[in-house]
């Protein structure tokens, strides 16, 4: 699913965007313009050509948040999956920290053939050492002790730096994020921005926005959690976050060429097996899975790994930057490349994410599936992104995880 970022306006796909007057953001409709999207509604045009539209921010954007990222998060290094040149470890090292499952070390085929995901070509043979992966994805309970602790405040409940948005009105840079907004009447598939808003005051506290709170929520998935957010919790989890190749490892569960993480059947003996979309898309989610939008977190059935929510539920952020395709050739412990590039959104850095969410369905988005891929700017986030951690094994004994 193509999905707007905090920072894209979108001008690319919505051609010269308008200027609005008087910046009339709290009566803004989102179905009426593509350009009525993210911060370029509470920011303004000439800020988002500076983002999206300069062609010179395609070949150093991605090295500068790169360096930030560094500089944010000194000794990330040590965070990096092992690779080992003997056989992948298929043991646990240890008993497994808590939350976590063992993913035995192994070989798969990376990759999709399905004709609507060519980023995911060509398939190619990836082998794993065996690492500790997050058997849920990170919960509201789990993330508000990483708040308490440490006073962390997320990249949607910081106003937007200025030196971003030159020009822009200092009334326009608030905090907020995108809420999925669902239209009120038929809309074209070819324009999400007609169901997402951005939303001042919507953040992992407040996932609809201002009045929405976490109450009975404390089990979902947290989100509108950015790239750079999830790295900071993963810090303080003393884990990291999943390299891609990890992560669909994980999420086949040890199966071989399935459709679904699950297996090739939809509804294996009529049991729902993901929280996903159901009913006309984006206007009718009849929600026969029981959760027209987040789910505890083990609402359905763990795969083979013992991992749930694999597909569907919320986005989960990856640790490499993302660019289409594959490099062809087997590979041991890739890391993906060096830096990013969306060509649909050129000068937006971006990290891959992965399992679709609740939004996905066969009729629209068929993202939850194993080989495919995702992709999101590491200072978004929104009401369907979440993430979950991993651990090296060399890293278990080297401090007790949280
Ligand atoms: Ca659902």
């Amino acid at each position: 699913m193509s999905k707007p970022s905090r920072r894209n306006p979108s001008a690319r796909r919505a051609g010269p965007p308008r200027r609005r007057p008087g910046w009339l953001w709290p009566t803004l409709g989102v179905a009426t313009s593509l350009a009525a999207m993210g911060l370029y509604l509470v920011i303004g045009p000439g800020a988002a050509r500076s983002r999206a539209s300069d062609p010179s921010r395609a070949v150093t954007a991605a090295p500068v948040v790169h360096e930030v990222v560094a500089e944010n998060h000194p000794g990330s290094a040590t965070d990096e999956p092992s690779s080992s040149p003997e056989s992948p470890s298929k043991n646990p090292p240890g008993p497994a920290p808590e939350g976590m499952a063992w993913i035995p070390g192994g070989t798969f085929l990376m990759g999709s053939t399905d004709g609507t995901m060519r980023d995911a070509l060509p398939v190619h043979e990836v082998t794993l050492d065996g690492f500790w992966m997050d058997r849920t994805e990170v919960t509201n309970r789990q993330f508000e002790r990483f708040v308490r602790e440490t006073g962390y405040r997320t990249v949607a409940e910081r106003p937007p730096d200025p030196k971003d948005f030159p020009g822009a009105p200092p009334e326009n840079l608030v905090p907020g994020s995108l809420v999925f907004t669902p239209p009120v009447g038929k809309v074209s598939l070819d324009e999400p921005y007609s169901w997402w808003r951005y939303v001042p005051g919507a953040d992992w506290k407040h996932p609809e926005g201002p009045g929405s709170d976490l109450a009975g929520r404390e089990d979902h998935p947290v989100v509108h959690v950015c790239w750079d957010d999830a790295i900071a919790f993963a810090r303080w989890a003393g884990k990291r976050l999943p390299t891609e190749a990890e992560w669909e490892y994980a999420a086949r569960g040890g199966l071989e060429g399935k459709r679904y993480v699950w297996g090739d059947e939809f509804r294996p003996e009529g049991r729902w097996r993901v929280n996903n979309w159901q009913g006309p898309f984006p206007i009718g989610n009849t929600a026969e899975d029981g959760y027209p939008r987040t789910a505890p977190v083990g609402s359905f059935p763990p795969n083979g790994f013992g991992l749930v929510d694999m597909a569907g539920n919320v986005w989960e952020w990856c640790a490499d930057w993302y660019r289409p395709g594959y490099p062809s050739g087997p590979r041991k412990d890739p890391r993906g490349p060096d830096s990013s590039d969306d060509p649909n959104e050129p000068g937006i850095p971006k990290r891959v994410q992965r399992g679709g969410s609740f939004l996905c369905s066969d009729l629209y988005c068929t993202r939850y599936l194993p080989g495919a891929r995702g992709k999101g700017a590491t200072d978004s986030g929104a009401s369907h992104t979440g993430f979950r951690c991993a651990l090296s094994p060399r890293r278990t004994h080297e401090g007790r995880p949280r």
